[in-house]
């Protein structure tokens, strides 16, 4: 790393990222035809998988009822939370579906993983090992389902950036390399501060339906990487992306995905 780049990245404070801040929507789009037509509705299931405390009930709780809380309550099981956004002339429920960490519920991962169209692989960008771990919540989610698209999430991005500018470089750059090997689009999010959580469920949303995304990419070490564009491409069943026209279609996919291997 440059010592250019050093400088500007240990000198960048939290207020500076307002630009990638994000504005806070209505949970659902109460735009209606005016004929009020009834919409296609689809459901789509998303899991939420990773260490115990990366953040993965707090990311679900702000993303569906826009609240965060600071103090730790651990999933004991599986949470599930429902939010229906409106695409064009559709309604997409999303039912996100998010494991507790704690290994003692690993016997519950086929509620996360069977029948989820995405899975969204969580890490505390603080805390390396947890990365590390995505290795074999990967392997044993994709066991179980091998068609849904993985999607490679940093949390605690507020934290990660007062960290030393090594750490964040490394941290930045193996998450690339784990995003390339599982062909996961990959996010920095906090959900604390409200960064790139809206665009993680976008990223979702256009991967499973093949949708052009227009967001721009983030990938400058040290930023809230947003990396999707070339990631999470492998050939899409074509009656999937015709599932968003017609109406409540549970969405599935076919076998795609080869078995990864990582250098860390
Ligand atoms: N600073 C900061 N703290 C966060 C962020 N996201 C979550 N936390 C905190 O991290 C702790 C763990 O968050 P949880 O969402 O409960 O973690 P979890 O992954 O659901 O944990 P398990 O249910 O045990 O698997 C809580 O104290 C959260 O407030 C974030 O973006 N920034
Ligand atoms: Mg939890």
């Amino acid at each position: 790393m440059s010592q250019e780049y050093r400088t500007r990245s240990r000198s960048r404070s939290f207020s500076d990222q307002a630009a990638t801040q994000e504005e806070e929507r209505p949970f659902v789009n109460l735009n209606m035809n005016v004929n009020m037509r009834p919409k296609n509705q689809v459901e789509v299931q998303i899991g939420l998988v990773g260490d115990a405390q990366v953040g993965k009930t707090s990311l679900m709780v702000k993303y569906v009822q826009n609240v965060f809380d600071e103090e730790y309550t651990q999933t004991l099981g599986v949470n599930f939370l429902k939010r229906k956004v409106s695409v064009r002339s559709t309604d997409i429920v999303f039912s996100l579906m998010d494991l507790g960490g704690q290994r003692e519920f690993i016997n519950m991962l086929p509620i996360a993983s069977l029948g989820s169209s995405a899975i969204i692989f969580l890490f505390d960008l603080t805390r390396a090992e947890t990365l590390s771990s995505i290795k074999e919540w990967f392997r044993q989610a994709h066991g179980l389902n091998d068609t849904a698209i993985p999607i490679l999430v940093g949390t605690k991005y507020d934290l990660f950036v007062d960290l030393d500018p090594d750490y964040q470089e490394q941290m930045s750059r193996t998450s690339m390399e784990y995003a390339q090997v599982m062909d996961a689009p990959l996010i920095f999010c906090s959900t604390a501060k409200s960064i790139n959580v809206q665009k993680i469920f976008k990223v979702a949303l256009a991967k499973i339906f093949s949708l052009t995304l227009t967001i721009q990419e983030i990938n400058e070490v040290g930023d809230p990487l947003l990396i999707y564009k070339t990631l999470g491409t492998a050939k899409r069943d074509q009656d999937k992306t015709d599932n968003i026209k017609n109406s409540n279609t549970n969405v599935t996919t076919e076998s795609r995905r080869k078995s990864p291997t990582y250098t860390q």
